[in-house]
C-alpha cells in the first residue's frame, strides 16, 4: 500500500509542476465577432500568442458557437471549454452574490461601474468564481442595458404594460420587468433573434454594443435608452484548464485578460459615442428622453425582496457607498 501511495503521490508532484508545452484553447461568446466581447477574446488570443511564443493558440468562437453563456460557463466547469466572455447576467445561478451587479439603475456612470469593479468589490466577486470551478479573470463590460421593441416607442413604464420581452436567464431582471408590468420571458441569447422574427417576443434589452453589432435594427423598429442595468462581463477561465498552467503562464493568462478588458471597454465607448446615430440610419426610432425617475421606482420592490433573499443588501449598499 506504501509503495502505491508514493507512487501517486510523486506522479500527482510530477504533472502538477510540469507546464502544458503546445495548448490550443477555445474562447467563447455570444455576440458576433465584431463586437466588444470580440474585441476582448481577439486581444486575448493576440497577447497570449506573443506571451508563449506561439506555444498557446487561442481560437476565438464567436456567435454562440459553443452555446448560450450559462451554457459556456457549464462547459467551462467541465473543461469542454477553456475559456469564455460572459455577462453577468445568467451567472447569478452559479454566483448568487453576483446578482448584487445586475440590479436596475445601482450604477451611476461607466466611470463609477468600472471604478467599483476594478476595486475591492470587483475582486472580492472574482474571486468567487473558484468556488464553482471557474476563474474569474477580470472585468470587462456588456454596457448600460436599453429596451428595443417592436410594438412601439418606449418612455415610460406605462409603455411597458403587457410588452412580451425576452430577459436574460436572471432573477433580478425577470422580477424588475414584472414590477414595471411588463412580460418577461428568461432566455439565451442564442435564441432571441428568431424569437422576435417569429414574434413570440416583441422586445429585449440589451446595451447599445449589443444592438448594433447584431444589426438589431432589421427586427426591431423601435428603442429607447432607458440604461436601465449597468451590465458587466466577466473574462474567465476554467479551473481545470487554469490549474494545468504554470505560475508564468497563469500570469500571462492574467495580463492577456486585462488587456481584453482594456479592449472590450474601448469598443464599448465607441458605441456609445456613435451607436445612437447608426441605430437612427438604420431606421430604428430612438426616444432618449426616457422617464428614468418613473423606472426607477417602479422596480424599487425588486430591491426590497431579492436584495434580502440574495443575501446581497450589504454588497448594495457597498455599491452605493462607493459611487458617492
Ligand atoms: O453578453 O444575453 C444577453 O443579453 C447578453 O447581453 C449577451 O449575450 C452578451
Amino acid at each position: 500500500m506504501k509503495f502505491v501511495a508514493f507512487c501517486t503521490a510523486a506522479l500527482t508532484t510530477a504533472t502538477s509542476v510540469v507546464a502544458v508545452q503546445a495548448a490550443e484553447w477555445n474562447f467563447a461568446l455570444t455576440p458576433p465577432l465584431e463586437s466588444h466581447y470580440g474585441a476582448a477574446a481577439t486581444t486575448f488570443a493576440e497577447q497570449m500568442a506573443e506571451l508563449s511564443g506561439g506555444d498557446i493558440t487561442v481560437n476565438v468562437k464567436a456567435g454562440g458557437v459553443l452555446g448560450g453563456e450559462r451554457e459556456m460557463l457549464e462547459g467551462m466547469q467541465i473543461g469542454t471549454i477553456e475559456l469564455g466572455i460572459s455577462s453577468t447576467g445568467p451567472i447569478g445561478n452559479f454566483i448568487p452574490e453576483t446578482y448584487a451587479l445586475d440590479f436596475p439603475f445601482l450604477f451611476d456612470s461607466y466611470e463609477s461601474a468600472r471604478a467599483v469593479l476594478d476595486g475591492e468589490i470587483g475582486q472580492e466577486l472574482l474571486d468567487k468564481f473558484s468556488d464553482v470551478g471557474l476563474v474569474g479573470l477580470a472585468w470587462g463590460e456588456n454596457g448600460f442595458r436599453n429596451i428595443t421593441s417592436s410594438r412601439g416607442p418606449i418612455s415610460s413604464p406605462a409603455d411597458v404594460e403587457g410588452l412580451k420581452i425576452r430577459t436574460m436567464e436572471n432573477e433580478v431582471h425577470l422580477d424588475a420587468f414584472s414590477e414595471m408590468g411588463a412580460a418577461p420571458t428568461p432566455m439565451s441569447w442564442t435564441e432571441v433573434i428568431t424569437s422576435l422574427q417569429q414574434g413570440t417576443i416583441d422586445a429585449q434589452e440589451n446595451p447599445i454594443p449589443i444592438i448594433v453589432a447584431n444589426n438589431l435594427w432589421e427586427v426591431q423598429p423601435y428603442a429607447s435608452m432607458t440604461q436601465h442595468v449597468y451590465s458587466p462581463a466577466v473574462i474567465v477561465m476554467s479551473q481545470i484548464t487554469w490549474d494545468g498552467l504554470s505560475e508564468e503562464q497563469q500570469g500571462w493568462v492574467r495580463e492577456a485578460a486585462k488587456a481584453a478588458a482594456a479592449a472590450d471597454r474601448a469598443v464599448v465607448d465607441q458605441n456609445e459615442a456613435d451607436g445612437v446615430a447608426m441605430m437612427r440610419e438604420n431606421g430604428m426610432e430612438v426616444v432618449e428622453d426616457v422617464d428614468k425617475e418613473a423606472f426607477a421606482a417602479a422596480v424599487q420592490p425588486t430591491y426590497d425582496k431579492l436584495a434580502e433573499e440574495y443575501g446581497v443588501a450589504d454588497l448594495v449598499d457597498r455599491i452605493r457607498a462607493a459611487q458617492e
